[in-house]
């Protein structure tokens, strides 16, 4: 690595922020229509063309098998469904197998928190009889409820919501030589596919799989369809922002300790950096990324821009104390950076005079959220807490 990893405050550095409303030739949008109909097309252009590369394209056929549904699940209040999402294109044919848990006893239409998984469908269910996630697509097989803690069916079920995952090796196996197996082999040829080519890139597919659980959700219609939000943590925080800045429907996005190149600002030198990031996990990004490590600042944006992307839904950026790999402050600054963005649609943001919070303090913000959470890299129920009044608070905001 030809950069070395910074976690002192005094040597973050103090570069200026560029701002999402400037246009790149001069002059500066001003109004919510001009942002939506002229500046957030270029950012948008700009981050697909320097970092995350564009989303797969619609495959011909879409088609959604119910596998498995039961009635009495998690302990008798959820009724848990298992799907396999059949996609083919030119001949080709690949599947997604998704994991849905929805209440039981729903009277009226429930909103929906939808994610990608690490470990495999089996691993994030305590339920011992959860279909497996093809062991080919995991990068380490893990065992059945390995990951349940970041899961927590029943208490997001008990408040109202349905949730509904699969795994992130469904839609790109989590390495270098993934691309192949990728759901972009649906559309590119063996050769298109090798480690090198960079075009077609593991976030991007990652992104294509949660719209992919938001249509499945949006086909059952005990599902709000206006209120389905979008979880990720740490690489798929990163691929969520990203998601849900490609696509509208998505009511609001929660990024959980996603850091570099997701919500932390890269013009700081604090933790991980494009450096390293493009250098570990060269799959998730288009190459070109690889040519502004070390020169950041001559990025024609900044994270900030993505979560201005999502504008005016609601966007919550959660760090942890020990966290400091994914810059807890630069993810802090870049929520509250994104707030001149939200206030051109007549909402606060984090507030102009925000302050990085103490921990377990949340600040729950108009539009943007963020907090600290005390602890490691990981998503607890803690943060599940956090996100449960966030998500109240912003539905109670917009009625
Ligand atoms: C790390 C990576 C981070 C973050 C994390 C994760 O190794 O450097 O950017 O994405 O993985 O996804 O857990």
């Amino acid at each position: 690595m030809a950069f070395p990893i910074n976690t002192e405050e005094a040597k973050a550095g103090q570069l200026p922020l560029p701002s999402p409303l400037d246009r790149p030739r001069g002059g500066r949008v001003g109004s919510a229509v001009e942002w939506n109909n002229i500046r957030r097309p270029e950012i948008l252009d700009d981050f697909t063309r320097l970092m995350y590369g564009a989303l797969p394209p619609r495959p011909e056929s879409v088609r959604f098998e119910l596998r498995r549904e039961l009635s009495g699940a998690l302990g008798g209040i959820a009724k848990r469904r298992e799907v396999r999402i059949h996609l083919a294109n030119d001949g080709k044919t690949h599947f997604v197998d998704v994991l849905w848990y929805l209440p039981l006893h729903a009277e009226k239409p429930v909103p929906a928190i939808a994610g990608l998984n690490f470990p495999g469908n089996h691993a994030v269910s305590t339920e011992p009889d959860v279909y497996p996630t093809e062991t080919s697509r995991l990068t380490q097989p893990a065992e059945r409820g390995a990951g349940a803690s970041r899961w927590p069916f029943s208490e997001l079920i008990r408040n109202g919501f349905s949730v509904i995952t699969a795994n992130r090796g469904d839609l790109f196996p989590d390495r270098a030589d993934g691309r192949a197996e990728s759901v972009w082999k649906l559309f590119r040829t063996p050769e298109e596919l090798t480690p090198e080519q960079r075009d077609c890139t593991a976030i991007s597919a990652w992104a294509f799989g949660c719209i992919l659980l938001l249509e499945l959700l949006e086909s059952e219609p005990l599902i709000d369809r206006k209120r389905i939000w979008l979880h990720g943590h740490s690489r798929l925080g990163k691929t969520a922002l990203w998601a849900a800045a490609n696509d509208p429907r998505f009511a609001g996005v929660v990024s959980n300790d996603s850091g570099c190149c997701g919500a932390a600002l890269s013009r700081r030198n604090f933790g991980e950096h494009i450096s390293y990031i493009t250098e570990t996990f060269p799959w998730w990004f288009r190459k070109v990324l690889d040519s502004y490590a070390g020169r950041e600042a001559e990025l024609p944006f900044d994270q900030h821009f993505l979560i201005s992307l999502i504008a005016p839904r609601p966007v919550l950026v959660a760090s942890a104390t020990e966290d400091l790999w994914a810059d807890p402050r630069g993810e802090f600054l870049a929520a509250k950076a994104a707030g001149e963005v939200y206030r051109l649609f007549g909402a606060a943001g984090l507030g102009e005079e925000a302050e990085f919070p103490p921990p377990d303090r949340p600040l729950y913000g108009d539009g943007v959220g963020y907090y600290l959470r005390t602890g490691k890299h990981d998503v607890t129920l803690a943060d599940w807490q956090f996100v449960l009044q966030f998500i109240e608070k912003s539905t109670n905001c917009s009625n």
